[in-house]
This record gives structure tokens, C-alpha cells and sequence, in this order.
């Protein structure tokens, strides 16, 4: 047979893709080189609203997962490759609900969707956020999985299903629950390890979700029917990766020493230390850090930091106002003005989407502060960029305040849990905005590491890489396989 691959379905807010990943086997006496990536399938991802309400649309994403992975099977016929397992990885926290039959019960809610705001107080009323603290040690977050499920209306006899879960389950037809995700929905026992019975109970809610099981751990085989579909080999393994994208991203940060932060930088910046033991104090809890848990046992202590939602959706909000620019123009006429006012890029009111860019400038008015130019006003930079000013500064005050709230999670978090970063690993999408990586240089005062860009799906692919025995260790190990080409930005005085 020929040299085995991996398949990661790596599928973040806004897009998805499958990706073929091949790693030299170690066994075969050749040194275990970098992981190697083909991009098989792309798709764009995104919310959708049904009678007022956010959701996703999960079938439609499950059949884009199954052209990949028919585009995988495809490659792999002309090269002789085997496929030895697929891997999924996608935001934490949302859930699909499935009747006795196994049928989800209509599409899953979006976490950006504004119904937990009716049930965040009955929670707390319930269990106190101190007592839900010590036992989850969850940042707070209105779209919680506690918070999400104290809304449904009727969960008796209803199963759930995490998103990554939810699409293992349609591949195998088994049902379990990856551990990484699970630590994300607060209904999780943060140093049990185990599903919290006092929270479920608390909260009157069914323990509805299915068995646990780690990273490198297999769902099962391909059901024949997606054999069939896919033209994959029915024997071929989903295992379990950090199925929570963070999880596999952090998995993939290229750290050479154990001192190091990382901000996994795309839709959401996740802002952190990898610790081994969880900080569950009233302290961390008060400034709102989170635990969730990493591959081998990790703990991943970081913060939600707005993130490129907020480029992103201003610039949808451009796009609409028939301004639409490309963000390296956008990017570049922001890096072209002085550093200006700054918002609270963690503020619950940059969650939901819509009006963006207004929004931002409401919230810099309200601190008594103004963004340079008014929408609509021209200058020079304007006239020779084709950037309109308004729209630079928008940027600028958007870059400026994700790098300030990058610096002043980390200089929290080393504070919470002693131990100081002595570089700050930047991975995702946003390790390719030089702006952005410069300017966090500048306000961390430690020297940035940027790339790689696809660090989720590496870790995805290396966690498989590992189960399949083409590499062993442990983080180490698996982190040296990385592929990156890292760029290094030094704080400016
Ligand atoms: C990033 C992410 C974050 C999580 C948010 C919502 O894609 O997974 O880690 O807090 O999405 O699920």
C-alpha cells in the first residue's frame, strides 16, 4: 500500500476547507520532517437568520465536507496514497440537538445569536458565577453553552451534539464528545475532567451530551453510505483531534521553549499562556480568564479578544455602503496614520453582527474621544489610496485597540498564573497583518513571532499524524513538525 495521509476538515465562522496532510514516516527510518498541506476544497462558512433568530447551517456544511472529502479521495486515487484517518476541528461551544431517532431537530443556533440574553441571570440564580467558576473555570461569555441550553424550550428525550461531534457522528454514526470542546460549554468539571452533574443539575438540564474522549481517540469507521458518496476506503478512522479550533491552534503554536503566549489570531483573537494546571481563583475568575482544555491535558488560560470579526464586519459594512476596499489597501492606509483612540475590543458589544464600523465609532464617542475623519470627508491620503480617511482611521482604531487588548490580557494573564511569556507566538490570519503583529510588538514589549497561517489545521493534521503513528511525543515533538516560515517583529521604543 502506499504512504498513508491524513484529512483535516478544519471549518472556522466565516469559511471552511478540507485539507490533505502528509508527514515523512518516522518508522521508516527517514527523520521526521515538516507536515506538508493540500488544500482539496474550499467553502465560505457564515450564520444565517431563520425567524429572527442566528444559525448554522449545519447539512449544507456537511455536504460541503463531503465534497472535500470526495476531492480528497480523488487525489489520493492518483497518487496511491491511503487516507488513514480524518480529523474536524470548528468553533466551541454550539451544539445540534437530535431526537430519539437520531435527527437534528432543526438547524443549530449561532453563538452570536442575542436569545441568551433572556436566561444569562436565571443561570446565576441557579449557581452563582463564583461557584460556576470553580468548577468549569470558563471565562464568561453570553454564549456559554449553559447559557444556550437553559433556552431551549423542551430537551426531554433530545440528545446534543457538539458541531465537530455532530459531523463526526454523521461520518461514523457514532456519538461522542472531544474533550477540548467540551471544557468550552461550562457544563464541565475543569479538574475532574468530567461532565459537572452539579452544573447540569443546577441548571435543569438533562446531561444530554454523549461519552467523552480525547484527542487521538477514534470515533469510529466510515459509515458505507459516506464510503460510498466519497469514494473513501470504509475503514478509513475519524479520530478525535482538538476539535475545538483553538485547541488544534494552540496544538500547532511552533514554540521552542516552554516561555512562551500565543494569540491565535482569525475570526476571534484567543489570547494566552499553556499551562498544566488550571487557575480557578476568584481572581482569575473577576478578570475573566478562561481554562479550557488543550491536547494532552493542556490548559490553555487566555482570553476572548474581539478579533478580526471587527475588520471584517466593518468591512461588510463598507461593502454595503458601495465602499468596498481591499484590505491590504486598507491595511496599509491605517498603517500610514499615528496611533489614535482605542476600544474595549473584549466589549460585549462588539459580539453581534451588523453596523460595525459605526458602532466602533459610537463606542470611541462615547469614551469622549473622536476617530480622525467622518465618513464621507476625503483628503489626500484618501484621494491617493482610494481608501476613504474615515475608513483608515476605522482600521487604525481597530488595529491599535486588538493590540492593546492583546497586551493587556498577557501582561494578566502573567500576572494570574506567574509565568512570563518571553515571546508572544502569533498564529492564524492575523499572523499575516504586519500591522497588526508590529503593533502588538510594540505594546507586549516582547518580540512577535508571526505564522503559520493554517495553524489549526496543522494541529488538527499532527494529533492524527500521531494516533496513526507516523510521529510520537509529545507538544514538542509534535510543534517541531510544524511548518512555518516565521517572521519576527522586535517592540519599537
Ligand atoms: C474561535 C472560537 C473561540 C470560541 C469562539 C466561539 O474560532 O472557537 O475559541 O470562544 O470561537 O466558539
Amino acid at each position: 500500500a502506499g504512504a498513508g495521509v491524513m484529512i483535516a476538515v478544519d471549518i472556522g465562522a466565516s469559511s471552511g476547507r478540507v485539507i490533505i496532510g502528509r508527514l515523512p514516516d518516522a518508522t521508516s527510518g527517514a527523520e521526521p520532517g515538516q507536515l506538508a498541506m493540500e488544500v482539496v476544497h474550499r467553502f465560505p462558512n457564515g450564520v444565517s437568520e431563520v425567524d429572527g433568530s442566528l444559525h448554522w447551517d449545519a447539512e449544507g456544511i456537511f455536504a460541503e465536507v463531503t465534497a472535500g472529502l470526495k476531492a480528497a479521495a480523488a487525489v489520493v486515487r492518483e497518487t496511491g496514497e491511503r487516507v488513514l484517518s480524518i480529523g474536524i476541528d470548528t468553533w466551541a461551544v454550539d451544539y445540534g440537538l437530535l431526537d430519539a431517532d437520531g435527527r437534528l431537530v432543526g438547524p443549530p443556533h449561532a453563538y452570536r445569536d442575542s436569545r441568551t440574553d433572556a436566561t444569562i441571570d436565571r443561570v446565576h440564580a441557579a449557581i452563582s458565577p463564583e461557584r460556576l467558576y470553580a468548577v468549569g473555570g470558563m471565562q464568561f461569555l453570553p454564549f456559554n453553552t449553559v447559557y444556550q441550553l437553559a433556552a431551549e424550550q423542551d430537551l426531554a428525550g433530545q440528545r446534543a451534539l457538539l458541531i465537530p461531534d455532530l459531523l463526526a457522528y454523521w461520518l461514523t454514526g457514532v456519538e461522542r464528545t472531544e474533550e477540548t470542546n467540551a471544557s468550552t460549554t461550562a457544563l464541565f468539571d475543569a479538574r475532574e475532567v468530567a461532565w459537572s452533574a452539579e452544573v447540569f443539575d443546577a441548571v435543569g438540564v438533562p446531561q444530554l451530551f454523549a461519552e467523552l474522549i480525547a484527542p487521538g481517540q477514534a470515533y469510529g469507521t466510515l459509515r458505507t453510505e459516506v464510503a460510498a458518496a466519497t469514494g473513501l476506503a470504509a475503514d478509513v478512522q475519524v479520530v478525535a483531534v482538538g476539535s475545538h479550533d483553538t485547541a488544534s491552534a494552540v496544538a500547532a503554536v511552533p514554540a521552542a521553549d516552554a516561555h512562551f503566549a500565543y494569540v491565535s489570531s482569525g475570526t476571534w483573537s484567543l489570547v494566552g499562556l499553556e499551562l498544566e494546571e488550571p487557575v480557578l481563583s476568584e481572581a482569575s475568575r473577576a478578570a475573566n480568564f478562561t481554562n479550557e482544555r488543550g491536547v494532552d491535558g493542556t490548559i490553555r488560560y487566555l482570553q476572548n479578544v474581539g478579533g478580526l470579526w471587527l475588520l471584517q464586519e466593518s468591512m461588510r459594512d463598507w461593502a454595503e455602503q458601495g465602499r468596498e476596499r481591499e484590505l491590504t489597501d486598507l491595511l496599509a492606509a491605517a498603517a500610514e496614520l499615528d496611533a489614535g483612540p482605542v476600544v474595549d475590543a473584549n466589549a460585549a458589544e462588539f459580539i453581534a453582527p451588523g453596523q460595525m464600523a459605526g458602532r466602533i465609532r459610537a463606542a470611541v464617542e462615547r469614551a469622549g474621544d473622536t476617530l480622525p475623519a467622518a465618513p464621507g470627508e476625503a483628503d489626500a491620503l484618501g484621494a491617493a489610496s482610494g481608501v476613504d480617511p474615515d475608513q483608515a482611521a476605522t482600521v487604525r482604531c481597530i488595529m491599535d485597540s486588538l493590540a492593546a487588548g492583546y497586551a493587556a490580557s498577557l501582561a494578566a494573564a502573567a500576572e494570574l498564573s506567574g509565568q512570563r511569556p518571553q515571546v508572544v507566538h502569533i498564529v492564524g490570519g492575523g499572523s499575516q497583518n504586519t500591522l497588526l503583529c508590529q503593533l502588538t510588538a510594540d505594546a507586549t514589549g516582547l518580540p512577535v513571532l508571526a505564522g503559520p497561517v493554517e495553524a489549526t489545521a496543522q494541529g488538527n493534521l499532527l494529533v492524527q499524524a500521531r494516533a496513526a503513528g507516523l510521529i510520537s511525543g509529545g507538544l514538542a515533538e509534535l510543534r517541531r513538525a510544524v511548518a512555518a516560515d516565521l517572521v519576527r517583529y522586535q517592540p519599537r521604543a
